[in-house]
């Protein structure tokens, strides 16, 4: 097993325990254990190194000691600063996005999570590489590049290969894409959820749940895990629960904090499920000490990727795991322990609810002739009663199945 030393900075005196726990939780899912940490104090990172140079020959001393394979900074680098702390320490060297750019790779399944995670890292590396003359020399003394020719050469080089890997991927990437939004355009008309939020808050299991309640199969159960990030692609399932109508329901990949623009950009394909989505279904961990940073987080990348007006409901899940109760929750909130299917009832009335408000709320008069079984399945029914020569029926419709409506009611 690789020896591995996690460096973390207090900013300022934070208090970085969750920060901490985090990357612990990222590594997990790297099969990664630290064994050796430094932490640093600082009022603000040195712009050319991050860490200032008396740590840096403490760290070091540490590499060369106990034979470290690799250093994990609690924290994003500039091209500049990763430059100068690889060549001052000598050893593989990731920062935050780099893990999680790791665990991208390493675990994204489907051939579009595959085409994402590979656009992601080369934009990455080519954001890495950085004028030798310009930036990199002036905080090393000495050594430098192994490189033909000049620095700045070899720079140009590296960038043409990236962009022209980079642009074949993303034409790869656009192929799958438009296949994606097809699909979509060819699915059957019926209401759209989205589950989204911050990475192991609950969102798998949720999807999992419903479908264990729905006439879906078993072997369509996407993977739940208590490890960061253990979706990388959506999943969309229909779901047909007794008395409730059909619908789509979507699971998404997780949000972190300081996710790069970059990483967002190359999920956006499958994010944008996401904008197709009639309500969201923001799933949090409220048994985290940090759910109210999740749920801005989560807010501030829906904003990102236009989403914030989409209808939105609120699961605060993991309740089981709280001591006591949180917050008494408002109409569109659960506090929910997705792990137990008892809540399923609940959460469907507390979705169907929502999306109710953009329904048309119908009173009425199917002849008794008709078959009014599916009346269920394409609509929220309030009311259903049975008289000799017909059924009256009040409750609310989408636009889209008033054909359906309309068929039933001559007869
Ligand atoms: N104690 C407890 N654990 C739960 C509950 N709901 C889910 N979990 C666990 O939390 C872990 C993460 O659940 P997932 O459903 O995989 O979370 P996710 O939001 O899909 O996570 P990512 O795909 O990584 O974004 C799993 O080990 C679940 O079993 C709950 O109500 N209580
Ligand atoms: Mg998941």
């Amino acid at each position: 097993m690789a020896n591995v030393l996690l460096i973390e900075s207090i900013i300022n005196k934070e208090d970085i325990t969750y920060k901490h726990l985090e990357m612990l939780d990222l590594l997990k899912t790297l099969e990664i254990v630290p064994s050796f940490f430094v932490k640093q104090e600082l009022s603000e990172p040195f712009v050319r190194t991050y860490i200032g140079t008396g740590k840096i020959h403490e760290i070091y001393e540490l590499i060369i000691t106990h034979n470290i394979d690799l250093v994990v900074c609690n924290f994003d680098l500039s091209p500049v600063q990763y430059m100068s702390l690889k060549e001052l320490l000598k050893t593989a060297i990731l920062d935050r996005t780099g893990v999680i750019l790791q665990i991208f790779s390493q675990k994204a399944k489907s051939k579009e999570a595959r085409l994402q995670a590979e656009i992601a890292n080369l934009r990455y590396l080519k954001s890495r590489l950085v004028n030798k003359e310009a930036n990199y020399s002036q905080v090393t003394s000495g050594g430098g590049f192994k490189n033909k020719g000049s620095g700045e050469k070899q720079i140009d080089l590296d960038r043409n290969k990236y962009k022209t890997l980079l642009k074949r991927k993303e034409q790869e990437l656009n192929e799958l894409v438009v296949q994606r939004k097809n699909n979509r355009k060819n699915r059957l008309n019926l209401p759209v959820m989205a589950i989204v939020g911050y990475t192991n808050a609950g969102k798998s299991t949720l999807l999992n749940q419903l479908l264990k309640k729905s006439n879906t199969r078993e072997s369509k159960k996407v993977i739940q895990e208590d490890k960061l990030f253990a979706t990388l692609e959506t999943s969309t399932r229909l779901i047909d629960i007794y008395e409730y109508p059909y619908f789509l329901l979507t699971d998404t990949v997780g949000f972190i904090s300081d996710l790069p623009t970059f990483l967002i950009d190359a999920f956006k394909s499958t994010l944008e499920e996401i904008a197709d989505a009639d309500l969201l279904i923001h799933v949090i961990d409220v048994s985290n000490p940090n759910f109210r940073e999740h749920i801005k987080v989560t807010y501030s990348i829906l904003k990102e990727l236009n989403c914030e007006n989409i209808p939105t409901v609120y699961l605060y899940n993991k309740i089981d795991k709280c001591k006591s109760i949180p917050f008494i929750p408002k109409r569109n909130e659960l506090l929910v322990s997705l792990n137990d299917s008892n809540d399923a009832k609940q959460i469907l009335d507390l979705i169907f609810n929502e999306i109710k408000e953009k329904w048309e709320y119908l009173e009425l008069e199917v002849p008794s002739s008709k078959n009014v079984y599916m009346i269920k399945k394409y609509g929220y029914i309030d009311h259903l009663e049975m008289f000799e020569d017909k059924f009256k029926i009040k409750g609310y419709f989408p636009s889209y199945h008033m054909k359906y409506i309309n068929s039933l009611l001559n007869d």
